[in-house]
Parts: structure tokens; sequence; C-alpha cells
């Protein structure tokens, strides 16, 4: 009975890791797709792509929410809403 919740808690958080492994590349497609159209500033275009290439960082570091984190802060400035 323990075991058997223990492998149940644990493949839990895998699909929750691989769930949030998946859409960090959406979200930096997304910034990509509306970067190329955007008509932003220079400071904010630099600021979104430090945000974007920041993101990526944390997402090659397997640290998914805070790439998560740093994605919606371009998507803020970008108006994207996802
Ligand atoms: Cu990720």
């Amino acid at each position: 009975m323990k075991i058997r919740s223990i492998i149940v808690a644990s493949a839990l958080a895998l699909a929750s890791t691989s769930a949030f492994a998946f859409s960090c590349p959406k979200h930096m497609k997304a910034i990509d797709a509306a970067l190329s159209k955007a008509k932003l500033g220079d400071a904010q275009m630099a600021e979104v792509k430090k945000y974007r290439a920041e993101g990526e960082t944390f997402h090659k570091a397997g640290k998914h929410q805070d790439a998560l984190d740093t994605l919606a802060k371009a998507e803020k400035i970008l108006g994207i809403k996802m």
C-alpha cells in the first residue's frame, strides 16, 4: 500500500515536470513569432530579448517554473495572452 502510493506520487511528479518542460518551448515560439511582428521601442525590444534568453537558460537548466515566470514577463511586454 505504501509502495503503491509512492509510485503514484512519483508518477504524478514526473507528469507535471514534463508538462512544464513541454510548455516552455511553446512560450518561446510564441515570443519569437510576436517579436518578428512587434513594433517596440529599442529599450522594450532589448528587455523582451533578455527575458527570452533568460527563460531559455532556465529551461535548459531544468528550472521550468522560473523559465515560465521569466517568459511571462516578455509575453506581457509583447501583449501575448496565453
Ligand atoms: Cu522548460
